[in-house]
């Protein structure tokens, strides 16, 4: 499977259905299908990069770009009393879809550690 036949590269062309909340020309944010909070957001690049591992020196800007997406759709969220970003790397880190994507988590108290 190349990187942009996951998933995620679906959303991003719009080739399967997503709950879209947010898009720029870098960036998706669309809801998670299988939600672990009230509100489970994923955070998306449209540059499919398979994951944080794989990110490159020339990704700077982009991954910053990724983080204040985070903050602005948590702010879009009203997630004023906090929330959590999960970024899940590889196969021991749990990730299962090889597209890069921060998980916002949010809506109720979180424990800590995860498992
Ligand atoms: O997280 C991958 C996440 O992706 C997992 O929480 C389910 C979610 N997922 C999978 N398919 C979809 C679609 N089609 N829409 C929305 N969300 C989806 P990971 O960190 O790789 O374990």
């Amino acid at each position: 499977m190349s990187e942009t036949d996951t998933i995620f590269g679906k959303i991003i062309r719009r080739e399967i259905p997503a709950d879209i909340v947010y898009e720029d020309n870098l960036a998706l944010a669309f809801r998670d299908v299988n939600p672990q909070a009230p509100v489970h957001i994923l955070v998306i690049p449209k540059e499919p990069i398979a994951k944080l591992a794989d990110a490159e020196s020339q990704n700077h800007a982009l991954m910053g770009h990724l983080l204040l997406t985070v903050k602005r759709v948590a702010e879009q969220e009203g997630l004023a009393n906090g929330y959590r970003v999960v970024i899940n790397n590889g196969e021991d880190g749990g990730q299962t879809v090889p597209h890069l994507h921060l998980h916002i988590l949010g809506g109720r108290p979180l424990a800590w550690p995860p498992g």
